[in-house]
């Protein structure tokens, strides 16, 4: 397994539409492995592929407390066949837009169908925080990131900052 370098925000990786995968074969086994790996060692308790520079629709989760034994869910094509009209608000930060954060509004429960890593089709119902986890990283398989869904005042804000920082690395 390997830690993969995170995409950081703003990159045109994380603005695409990512494809569906055809198949969990041993390639797709392997990159939900580093992307776990990747999240675990980055504190995150979700990562979807484009966030390792990857276009496929495959997110990993783990919503277990620190104090708590992992619990792992990886997922392949994932899709959100139902959301509940009670709403959730969370504050939400993201891997690729670092020491950003911002409360984002969401359907309190969803359902979920996907592959699992044996390429199983699955459906899971999920509520509170791994519900909000669940449409974060779905929200990045179609290029959707969380400061999409705030005001364009503090969207733009957000990025400007980022923007900043991105342009003084390269200068160093
Ligand atoms: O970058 C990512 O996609 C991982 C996200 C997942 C996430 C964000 C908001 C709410 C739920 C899940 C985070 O980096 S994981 C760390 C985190 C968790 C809760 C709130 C803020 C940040
Ligand atoms: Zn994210």
């Amino acid at each position: 397994m390997a830690v993969l370098p995170l995409v950081i925000a703003p990159d045109p990786r994380l603005k695409v539409a990512c494809r569906p995968v055809a198949a969990v074969d041993d390639r797709i086994r392997t990159l939900m492995a580093d992307m776990l790996e990747t999240m675990y060692a980055e504190d995150g308790i979700g990562l979807a592929a484009p966030q390792v520079g990857r276009e496929e629709r495959v997110i990993v989760i783990d919503v277990a407390g620190r104090d708590d034994p992992p619990n792992p869910v990886k997922l392949a094509n994932p899709e959100v066949v139902w959301t509940s009209d009670e709403l959730r608000t969370q504050e939400e930060g993201c891997l690729s837009l670092p020491e950003h954060y911002a409360e984002v509004t969401r359907p309190d429960r969803v359902r979920i169908r996907y592959l699992d890593e044996n390429g199983e089709r699955r459906e899971i119902e999920a509520e509170g925080l791994l519900a909000t986890c669940l449409q974060h990283e779905i929200d990045h398989l179609d290029g959707v990131l969380f400061v999409d869904h705030i005001s364009a005042l503090k969207r733009n804000i957000i990025l400007r900052k980022l923007t900043k920082i991105k342009k003084q690395q390269e200068a160093a």
